[in-house]
């Protein structure tokens, strides 16, 4: 069975969704692992076009089934920010401290906030498959919890089995079940079980 080439270069991500996606019995192998070398320009506008960036540019060079997710953190009191630039947002390692920063003194009604996961997939005959997903919750006042990556310390979840946990202190399998790369993968599996079936049948 032919594997699949996840353009990333994010461990936490990978980790997710070869969890997430074990169920489809595919092998799948990191950009690098793929022989992709250099970096990928994410110049769109949306998680959605970023995500095709990425899928695309790995599918060029290797031709194979190229799987990208484009994800941030949609922050209601700051207008949506950080956004498509929440792996760009300040220093590394200053991420979450700078949002924590901006959103000192405001109250919890107004620290809102949702991660959004963007899932493209291109086929080797140039064929894509989308799929969104959303999660909600709001800005924690400080860190908790050390599971997980990026803002999962400081994004408190307001979904059913997780409400109430940040995203670090919440078990890889609470995380799964409600965040927004679960929500987006067990989309894109149903539309990969559609589509291959369509295509034998
Ligand atoms: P690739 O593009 O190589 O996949 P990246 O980290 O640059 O890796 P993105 O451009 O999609 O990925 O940026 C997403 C950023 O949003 C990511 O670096 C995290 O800081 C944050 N993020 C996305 N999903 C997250 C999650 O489930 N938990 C915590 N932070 C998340």
């Amino acid at each position: 069975m032919e594997k699949i080439i996840f353009a990333t270069g994010n461990a936490g991500k990978l980790k997710e969704i070869r969890e997430i996606l074990k169920d489809l019995n595919r092998e799948i192998v990191t950009m690098r692992e793929a022989g992709f070398e250099g970096e990928i320009e994410e110049n769109g506008t949306t998680f959605r076009e970023n995500a095709e960036i990425k899928a695309k540019a790995v599918w060029e060079k290797t031709g194979g089934i190229v799987l990208a997710d484009d994800s941030g953190l949609v922050i209601d009191y700051l207008n949506g920010e950080p956004g498509v630039y929440s792996a760009r947002y300040a220093e590394p390692g200053k991420r979450k401290a700078t949002v924590l920063e901006k959103l000192k003194g405001v109250p919890e009604e107004k620290r809102g906030a949702h991660f959004t996961s963007a899932i493209c997939c291109v086929f080797p005959n140039g064929d894509v498959l989308e799929a969104e997903g959303y999660c909600y919750g709001r800005i924690a006042e400080e860190c908790r919890g050390e599971s997980g990556f990026g803002y999962d310390p400081i994004f408190i979840c307001t979904e059913e089995g997780c409400a109430g946990k940040t995203f670090g202190e919440a078990t890889a399998e609470e995380k799964d079940a409600v965040s927004h790369r679960g929500k987006s993968l067990r989309i894109f599996a149903e539309k990969l079980e559609n589509y291959l079936k369509d295509k034998e049948g």
